[in-house]
């Protein structure tokens, strides 16, 4: 039983930081359906991003505004995130997903111009991260159903940085490493703003 049940409130403290080898490990799927422990598990995570964007409640346990966190980033081995964030189009996206996986992609790649960062990454990177600008998924929901899912821009970059962690990839690993500012070359590729 971890100590991430219902009432629990997710901190930093609780967010690995890189170095931790569980960052860097392919993790295990889940069974079907969950157990109540993964949906307990889950609704922490998704009240740890809505409290980190709640202006009262990041204050009290100094949270930064996270969009996603994947459940090895609390130390989880469970292939399983959640997300909370509003896309370029000012849509909410709420967000809890379990074994998910990219099913296709676009030809066509984007790119945040500020950079990605972290929730476990303390320090500044810089360069371009090259996102598939589409992304298919497929997944199950809490209730063990499997779900199909299509999206594009900002949600489809957080899609991938998310499923990356549970692959053991940082966004840091698909920075060119000689020039963090070379973007791939006879890709088509633009800024997604
Ligand atoms: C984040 N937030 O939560 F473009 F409204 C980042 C941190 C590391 C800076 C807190 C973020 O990118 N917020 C954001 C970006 C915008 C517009 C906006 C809010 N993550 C989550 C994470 O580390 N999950 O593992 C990093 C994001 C970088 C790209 C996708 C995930
Ligand atoms: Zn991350």
């Amino acid at each position: 039983m971890s100590k991430f049940q219902r009432d629990y409130i997710i901190t930093m403290k609780d967010v690995i930081k890189e170095g931790d080898p569980i960052l860097r490990k392919v993790i295990d799927e889940i069974p079907m359906p969950p157990g109540e422990e993964e949906k307990e598990e889950l609704t922490c995570m998704m009240n740890f991003l809505k409290n980190s964007q709640d202006p009262v409640m990041s204050k009290r346990y100094n949270l930064r505004a996270g969009v996603g966190l994947s459940a090895n980033q609390i130390g989880l081995n469970k292939k399983m995130f959640a997300a909370y964030f509003t896309d370029e189009k000012g849509e909410l996206h709420e967000l809890a997903l379990i074994n998910p996986k990219i099913v296709s992609t676009s030809t066509t790649m984007i790119y945040l111009p500020q950079s990605e960062g972290c929730l476990s990454v303390d320090r500044d990177v810089v360069g371009y991260v090259p996102r598939y600008e589409r992304v298919k998924i497929q997944a199950h929901d809490k209730g063990g159903n499997v779900v199909s899912l299509r999206f594009k821009g900002f949600a489809s970059i957080v899609m991938q940085h998310e499923i990356d962690h549970l692959n053991g990839v940082m966004f840091y690993d698909r920075i060119n490493q000689d020039n963090p500012f070379q973007l791939p070359a006879d890709v088509e590729i633009r800024s997604i703003l």
